[in-house]
């Protein structure tokens, strides 16, 4: 048992996840961010998911999970919060965390939809799609870049490398393979794309051969469904 706990503590972190993107992506990115190493327990079926039940460590029988620092930590958010505050980028005071807070949160909405959208039914799905660009483009980008272009500054909130702008990157590269044009209007966000994508360890993270995830295609979606055995009848009808 001491051995086991001291492994606990002094171990990489641990991420309990199937092998996709899904809710885990954004914790893949922030630990990428501050250059932290980690495994990764990919599981495949429903079996090795009720196995991962069976092990007790799952509070809310979900994952995300992360084994750290002694933790078994699940809900994302409460992950992301965890990694951003104990790597400084969570701001300097309370309001510059209420601020990345709220761009995060936004960030997430959009995130989200994204993530959901392969769960439409099929005769939704371009509805959906176009309703998650109109979101991204007259809703959520045109926040970020006002922000920018007001302060002037290289990074959201307090001129130096936060959870948000990581979690921003992660979102507009996932917007831009819904529709590759999707910045064509929003020049403070190009720069700000390429100036973070330039980050030593961000670029590493994209690099092919990274524990980044690509985009879900159909075969994950099914095995995800089968896993978290979703039926087909719960399918998202209408994403607004
Ligand atoms: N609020 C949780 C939700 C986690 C969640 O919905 N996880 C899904 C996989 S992405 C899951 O474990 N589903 C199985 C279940 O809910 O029984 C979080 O953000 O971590």
């Amino acid at each position: 048992m001491e051995h086991q706990e001291l492994k606990i503590m002094t171990g990489k972190p641990k991420l309990y996840y199937f092998d996709a993107r899904g809710k885990m992506e954004s914790v893949r990115w922030l630990l990428a961010a501050v250059g932290v190493e980690y495994e990764e327990v990919l599981f495949k079926t429903a079996e090795d998911f009720e196995n991962l039940i069976k092990d007790g460590n799952l509070m809310y029988q979900q994952v995300p999970m992360v084994e750290m620092d002694g933790m078994y930590m699940v809900q994302t958010r409460a992950i992301l919060k965890y990694i951003a505050a104990k790597h400084d980028l969570y701001g300097k005071d309370l309001k510059e965390r209420a601020l990345i807070d709220i761009y995060v949160e936004g960030m997430r909405d959009l995130n989200d939809m994204i993530i959901y959208l392969p769960f439409s039914l099929p005769e939704e799905k371009q509805k959906n799609l176009n309703y998650i660009l109109e979101r991204a483009t007259e809703r959520f980008f045109p926040v970020y870049e006002k922000v920018l272009k007001d302060h002037g500054k290289n990074y959201l909130v307090g001129n130096q490398l936060s959870w948000a702008d990581v979690q921003l990157l992660e979102v507009i590269l996932m917007a831009e393979e819904l529709k590759s044009g999707i910045l064509s209007a929003f020049p403070k966000l190009q720069e700000f794309k390429a100036r973070v994508s330039k980050l030593p360890r961000i670029q590493k993270f994209l690099q092919p051969g990274s524990p980044r995830k690509p985009p879900v295609d159909e075969a994950e979606f099914e095995i995800s469904r089968k896993i978290y055995k979703i039926d087909k009848n719960l399918l998202l009808k209408h994403m607004s």
